[in-house]
């Protein structure tokens, strides 16, 4: 058995999770923070056979899009601000996606 770790956009989150259960997959989502931008995205728990875990892939990838964010930047601090000072465009996602053996997996 496998745990997926699937970091999703907000934006996504509801269409990748109504997917997964639509396949009968398990899913256990947790609302996360990135730690470079400081946004909201969406950490999602799947519990899968291993050879389930092509199609989850399939389908995160498939509904996960790729996004331009646009980041305040801290050029101007203690500086004033100045042209092309204020924001800084960060490529983000699709998905970012860890896949982990499982030693045990139990319902009590
Ligand atoms: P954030 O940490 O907010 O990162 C958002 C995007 O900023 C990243 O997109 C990447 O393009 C850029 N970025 C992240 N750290 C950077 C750094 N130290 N220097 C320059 N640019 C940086 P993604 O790679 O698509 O990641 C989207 C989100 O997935 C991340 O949000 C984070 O929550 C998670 N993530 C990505 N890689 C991870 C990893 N190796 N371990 C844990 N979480 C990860």
């Amino acid at each position: 058995m496998k745990l997926i770790i699937a970091i999703v956009n907000n934006d996504d989150s509801a269409v990748v999770s109504s997917a997964l259960t639509k396949e009968s997959f398990s899913v256990t989502k947790l609302s996360t923070t990135g730690g470079f931008l400081q946004v909201g995205n969406t950490t999602f728990l799947i519990g899968a056979q291993d050879s389930e875990v092509g199609r989850a892939k399939e389908i995160i990838r498939k509904y996960s899009m790729t996004r331009t964010h646009t980041a305040l930047t801290t050029d101007s601090f203690g500086k004033g601000l100045r042209d092309g000072d204020l924001a800084k465009e960060v490529k983000v996602g699709g998905a970012t996606v860890f896949v982990l053996s499982v030693d045990e997996a139990e319902k009590f």
